[in-house]
């Protein structure tokens, strides 16, 4: 059984958090520790802890965070401009919170990510 992370607790409001975004299947928040001037974080409400746990099963939620993230985006002026989406596995993806997550970063020119 996997553990919880501080998210399932942001999930369930039980410590701060910006939530921008939340209904039956996903959560969104602002990073606490932002890369970009909009960093946003949407993850499932179910606990999944890396990427290598997607099940079919999951599609639900993994579907709805991707149009979520298109929501956010538009909500948040950087649509147009451009973004990025990002959600990092494990030790070489420099994942540190083990409920999966994706990054939405943008606001400002972010330059090519492989360099
Ligand atoms: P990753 O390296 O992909 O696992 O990113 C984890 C992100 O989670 C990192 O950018 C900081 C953010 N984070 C960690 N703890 C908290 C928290 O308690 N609240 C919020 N809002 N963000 C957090």
């Amino acid at each position: 059984m996997a553990e919880e992370t501080i998210f399932s607790k942001i999930i369930r409001r039980e410590i701060p958090a910006d939530i921008l975004y939340q209904d039956d299947l996903v959560t969104a928040f602002r990073d606490i520790t932002p890369k970009a001037p909009t960093h946003i974080l949407i993850i499932p409400n179910h606990l999944i802890p890396t990427a290598n746990d997607i099940k079919a099963s999951d599609e639900k939620a993994l579907g709805r965070m991707m149009s979520v993230a298109a929501k956010l985006a538009q909500e948040a002026g950087i649509a147009e401009d451009g973004y990025r989406l990002i959600m990092n596995c494990n030790e070489h993806g420099g994942q540190e919170v083990f409920h999966i997550h994706m990054h939405l970063l943008g606001g400002k020119p972010l330059g090519p990510m492989l360099s």
